[in-house]
């Protein structure tokens, strides 16, 4: 998708916040810290308007943008943030879920892992809940610019077996530093949003 127009809608945190709307949803879900922000960034050709930061837990509503008319991307606050206290965890798991589960614009969750470590516990049981739920999920290993080429199929190893990554889903290596992916993402994301439209 060429994108020429790019907005950002609103900052949730209850359905009733969420926008009127039937367009098409592409959700985010990671590791605070992993890259969702700037994933978003580098697939509208934005350098900040999802804003991004070295300090985690920098997202922390749902937050919609309108792509082109054509689709909103949810920006998902990051789990896995050491200083959040277990209020505001639970908090956090209550948004999260509810989205995912009641949502039925919801066409797809780009999972995000950091390509250089195997996943975390909770990089594990996102992907299985959404599993679960029967979501279809685009796994994308970020930060693939830090990893020598000769490795990338090791470290892609390591991801997929940790996961239990099921082959009906996506994988995509990708670096918003280098563009590397973006491509291939749009490709996916577009083929999520167009499926039951026919
Ligand atoms: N080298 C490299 N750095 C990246 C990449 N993606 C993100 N970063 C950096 O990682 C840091 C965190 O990126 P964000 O996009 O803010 O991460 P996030 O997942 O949105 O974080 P939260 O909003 O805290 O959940 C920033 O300093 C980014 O510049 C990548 O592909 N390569
Ligand atoms: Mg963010």
């Amino acid at each position: 998708m060429k994108v020429h127009q790019a907005e950002i809608v609103i900052s949730a945190v209850s359905p009733k916040q969420y926008p009127e709307s039937d367009l098409p949803e592409i959700a985010l879900a990671g590791r605070s810290n992993v890259g969702k922000s700037s994933f978003i960034n580098t697939l509208i050709n934005r350098k900040n308007l999802a804003r991004t930061s070295g300090k985690p837990g920098k997202t922390q509503t749902l937050n919609f943008y309108l792509i082109e008319n054509a689709l909103h991307f949810v920006d998902v606050p990051g789990y896995g943030y050491a200083k959040v206290s277990k209020t505001e965890r639970a908090k956090w798991g209550e948004m999260i879920e509810t989205y995912i589960t009641s949502r039925k614009q919801l066409k797809a969750v780009v999972s995000l892992v950091d390509a250089r470590h195997e996943p975390s516990t909770e990089d594990v049981q996102m992907y299985e809940f959404l599993k679960y739920y029967g979501i279809p999920v685009i796994v994308v290993a970020t930060k693939i610019d830090k990893i020598p080429r000769g490795k990338w199929n090791k470290h892609t190893s390591v991801i997929k077996k940790k996961l239990d990554f099921d082959p009906k889903d996506t994988f995509i290596l990708f670096s918003s530093e280098t563009k590397q992916g973006k491509e291939e993402a749009w490709k996916a994301i577009e083929k999520m949003i167009k499926e039951d439209k026919v």
